[in-house]
């Protein structure tokens, strides 16, 4: 077991934690350093340093504020006039970046926006913060990365870093990037510097921001992780350094595939406690009361959003180029994918219970968003289930004070205000997604039939709801 070491670093704001994931403190020597290297890191000592954030969505948004908040010029770079425009307004299309927060930073200066990517030549760091979906055939779509690629490599000059923040498979900075802009002419660690620092960045948490959330940083030289790791410290509290690009880009993937393989694992428990006529709640919660060695993941109507459904694919997909198929992934993505049926099948039993058949029945979808008090529809399981109740015959409406409108396959629906008796009406309410704004003690009340995928109705022991 490699030791943790920690080296305080000192900064005007308080005490910079930095610690290395491994022994191997790359060690720099003033000897093992270009005029590249001690320029770029003057210019970022004095603050004098500009960053340049390509995609400002919700990776690259915060990021800016965060490096502005500490007198770094930022301009972002986007490929959308109407983000541009609305940037360089100081008009904020990101939920957890309020105005307020943005407005005073464009105001001074300190934040532009620009779709001309011919100013990249103009920026001392470029950090790219764009999207890795999956294509259809669950391989990684890395077209938007290879177009970041595309706009720095006519502009990269000597003294700039570049750093990759999107989530991607271990070898994509080290065998894409590194050789793209070595084709350039300039050298890697002398001329350019190039590093991996995967993005953290949760929508919604008002715990943890792009601020106080460690920042795992790999180097394609030390000089790379040295150059990084100065910039980063301005802005950002902890720093963790680890020995390569691919071990950085390897830790994202783990983590988000463990979420997605425990939460299988809780996923499975449901299925396996509702042949055993067991409350697979309660069994998760006094689980839970072990004060080691375990931690609690519950079930739900199957796995949404736009990391945790979409990352261990691109791990899988690059072992398989190297001859190896991961079990566990596949496993997890079988599971996590048939819960929406099992929802739309708890749903058909509680109606039989009542002499009922989803066909013809009035069913109210609680929250369609992938996650609680959030907007985002990417992957979200709802659209599934409310797909599947669909072709069944049922008659859909919903209530999402997030989403008021949402597009269902070839059709849009508004979401119902929600009165007693719109769940009077309803021969089954289904809780998809437990919104905080929502009452629950409301919905008990007024609704006939729940079916429950959330255990939002946990304490309620009447009949007449239904837990996944
Ligand atoms: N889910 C369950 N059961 C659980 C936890 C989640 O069914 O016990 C479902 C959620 O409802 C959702 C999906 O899984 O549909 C993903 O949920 P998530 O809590 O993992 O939230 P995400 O997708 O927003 O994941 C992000 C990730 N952040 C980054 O990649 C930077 C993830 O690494 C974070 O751990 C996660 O937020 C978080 O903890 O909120």
């Amino acid at each position: 077991m490699q030791a943790i070491m920690s080296r305080f670093l000192s900064c005007p704001m308080g005490t910079l934690r930095i610690k290395y994931a491994s022994m191997t403190n790359q060690v720099i020597t003033e000897k093992s350093v270009s005029e590249s290297f001690l320029s770029l890191r003057s210019r970022i000592n004095s603050r004098e340093a500009v960053v340049g954030i390509i995609g400002m969505g919700y990776v690259g948004l915060p990021l800016a504020c965060e490096f502005a908040h500490e007198g770094i010029s930022v301009v972002g770079f986007d490929v959308s006039e109407e983000k541009v425009s609305k940037l360089n307004n100081g008009t904020s299309y990101i939920q957890d970046i309020t105005e307020d927060t943005l407005k005073p930073l464009v105001d001074q200066k300190l934040i532009r926006a620009t779709s001309d990517f011919a100013d990249l030549k103009n920026v001392d760091i470029i950090s790219i913060c764009v999207p890795t979906p999956l294509r259809k055939t669950k391989d990684p779509d890395m077209s938007y990365i290879l177009s970041a690629i595309e706009s720095i490599a006519p502009h990269l000059r000597k003294g700039q870093l570049v750093i990759l923040e999107s989530t991607t498979y271990p070898g994509t900075t080290e065998e894409i990037l590194l050789p793209r802009f070595e084709e350039t002419g300039l050298k890697v660690g002398e001329d350019f510097f190039l590093a991996f620092s995967p993005e953290r960045v949760d929508p919604g948490n008002s715990t943890f921001n792009t601020k106080n959330t460690p920042k795992v940083i790999g180097g394609v030289t030390p000089q790379c992780s040295e150059l990084a790791q100065s910039i980063y410290a301005v802005a950002i509290d902890t720093l963790v350094l680890v020995s390569s690009p691919s071990s950085a880009e390897l830790v994202k993937l783990y983590e988000n595939t463990f979420r997605a393989v425990n939460i299988g694992m809780a996923n499975e428990m449901a299925l396996m406690c509702h042949k055993l006529g067991i409350d697979v709640f309660e069994v998760i919660d006094a689980a839970a009361t072990k004060p080691f060695g375990f931690m609690p993941f519950y079930p739900g109507p199957g796995l949404g959003g736009h990391c945790i459904p979409i990352d261990p694919h691109y791990l899988s997909w690059k072992l398989k180029t190297l001859n190896y198929d991961p079990k566990f992934i596949g496993l997890a993505e079988q599971i996590n994918s048939s819960m929406p049926n099992h929802v739309v099948n708890r749903v058909n039993e509680a109606l039989n219970a009542h002499q009922k058949s989803i066909n013809g029945s009035k069913i109210l979808i609680l929250g369609v968003a992938y996650k609680p008090n959030i907007n985002d529809l990417r992957e979200s399981p709802a659209l599934d289930i409310i797909g599947f109740l669909q072709d069944k015959g049922a008659e859909i409406s919903y209530h999402d004070s997030y989403n008021p409108v949402m597009k269902i396959r070839d059709f849009e629906k508004k979401s119902k205000p929600l009165t007693s008796s719109l769940l009077n009406e309803a021969d089954c309410v289904v809780i998809v997604t437990n919104h905080k704004d929502v009452s629950i003690d409301f919905i008990v009340k007024e609704s006939p039939l729940i079916v429950d995928a959330r255990n939002a109705t946990k304490g309620y022991t009447d009949s007449h709801s239904f837990r996944i």
